[in-house]
């Protein structure tokens, strides 16, 4: 009888601490044995000149999330998963949406029956808290924490989602006691509806306006103020897609003062700018997401906040929407005002390689530092660490075999979600993870598709210790 029943030889090994040469060996579905020289496999690959790498955790991506009338996401489970999948993710982390009023668990179940027997990648979900009512803050968010449901977000923005400065007090509260990991979007929804509505009476409608009536000041002043409430509650928490140097230095400054604060930024704040929403007609409406893409220089602040360790996540913030529909960039509304486009834009499956090629490849950032911040980082985050995010004997064998040596262009075609464009179309990218891994079956063999849809299973996260 074999002693594994997959070897993978050959391979470097990246974690995010070490990199090393080594066999694997795997056997029901988790490491059991790393060493020099392993033998006795059902199936052995070898990885002779690739990367062993554990496989992704995309951390910010939004699936089958209600929108408003007329409106729908791209993607559902099956697509949205399937497309982490061939861009070497193994677990993603989507949103679940509470309606107004709605109780906790039923916006869970809800989510649970969408994602059941769909998903080709494992998922845990994060809460988004839309109506914080004493019932929800006193005893229903607490209970679901000590379930295995430990992270949340809260929004400063969106007129229908926003939160009060004491709603947010309040949430960060349950979260110092519970233990829960808190997300926080920052952008001042006072400041933006003062600048919509200017520009709107100037004339100015077009996607274009999206960036310029949110600011890098609306994001600075809300990521201090949203510290500042962190700090006042004695709690840590997630700046999530952070966009700008502004917003970054506001995360030092509070680390300085010893506050935890985790930084996350994407790559549509590294490789975009506002003016490509400036595109013909109403191509800009491609690029429309928030926070809004900069310009070069904040790109290359970024960058500074990724190699510097201000940021300790890299996450896609894929919320796709198609272009050509009504139902998505171009709606009718859509086509009114730049208010009414949907915000979001697709990117789970080129979040790793645009990082791989333009942070590793160009040596702006190691291999290990690759791997912690778009995998290790996130377990460790949201309560999947150890089981999740490292290659050590006993995690779950999640694993992505990238060829250093593959040159591709991004081009939509070839990508799996399901929307109609990539905001990336055209990109050259060196380096593409060809082989996936989940819970030891081979998933992706050298590109393709062997996993099947409802493979991906629901996975429950621990709670930060308090
Ligand atoms: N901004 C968000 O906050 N969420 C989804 C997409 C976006 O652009
Ligand atoms: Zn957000
Ligand atoms: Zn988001």
């Amino acid at each position: 009888m074999n002693s594994f029943d997959l070897i993978i030889e050959n391979g470097t090994v990246v974690t995010a601490s070490d990199r090393f040469t080594a066999s694997i060996g795997i056997r029901d579905g988790k490491i059991v044995q790393i060493g020099e020289k392993l033998e006795g496999a059902a199936r052995v690959i070898d990885a002779a000149g690739r990367y062993v790498l554990p496989g992704g955790i995309d951390s910010h991506v939004h699936i089958s999330q209600p929108q408003g009338p007329g409106i729908e996401m791209a993607d559902d489970f099956e697509t949205g998963t399937l497309s982490a999948l061939y861009g070497g993710n193994t677990t993603v982390l989507p949103f679940c949406l509470q309606e107004k009023g709605q109780p906790l668990r039923e916006t869970l179940k809800a989510y649970h029956a969408l994602a059941e027997g769909n998903c080709y990648t494992d998922v845990s979900f994060h809460l988004i808290i839309n109506d914080p009512s004493d019932s929800l803050l006193g005893q229903d968010l607490p209970a679901l924490v000590a379930d295995g449901y430990q992270s949340l977000k809260v929004f400063m923005t969106y007129e229908d989602l926003r939160l009060s400065d004491g709603e947010i007090l309040k949430t960060l509260d349950v979260a110092r006691k519970t233990g829960a990991t808190v997300m926080i979007h920052c952008e001042n929804e006072d400041a933006i509806r003062f600048l919509i509505e200017k520009h709107e009476l100037e004339g100015d409608v077009k996607p274009r306006a999206h960036a310029s009536t949110r600011p890098v000041a609306v994001e600075r002043e809300a990521t201090h103020r949203a510290i500042t409430l962190a700090e006042i509650a004695e709690v840590p928490i997630v700046i999530v897609h952070v966009s700008n140097g502004q917003a970054r230095d506001e995360i030092t400054r509070a680390r300085q003062r010893g506050l935890k604060i985790t930084g996350e930024t994407c790559p549509q704040y590294l490789t975009l700018t506002a003016d490509d929403l400036d595109g013909m007609d109403w191509e800009g409406a491609k690029f429309v997401c928030s926070p809004p893409p900069r310009d070069e220089k904040e790109q290359e602040e970024c960058w500074i906040g990724i190699e510097n360790g201000t940021f300790d996540l890299f996450s896609s913030d894929h919320c796709p929407f198609r272009y050509n529909d009504e139902r998505g960039k171009l709606s009718p509304k859509g086509k009114t005002s730049f208010r009414h486009i949907p915000n979001g834009i697709p990117g789970v499956e080129t979040r790793m390689p645009i990082l791989f090629s333009k942070g590793v490849l160009t040596g702006r950032i190691s291999m290990e530092r690759f791997v912690e911040l778009t995998a290790t980082n996130h377990a460790r985050t949201y309560g999947l660490y150890p089981q999740k995010g490292t290659i050590a004997i006993g995690a779950d064998a999640d694993i992505a075999i990238w060829d250093p040596e593959v040159s591709r262009t991004i081009r939509h075609a070839d990508l799996h979600d399901a929307s109609d464009y990539s905001p990336y179309e055209g990109m050259e990218i060196n380096g593409w993870p060809t082989t996936v891994i989940l819970g030891g079956d081979v998933v992706i063999d050298n590109g393709t598709l062997t996993g099947k849809k409802g493979q991906g299973k629901y996975r429950s996260a621990t709670p930060r210790k308090i």
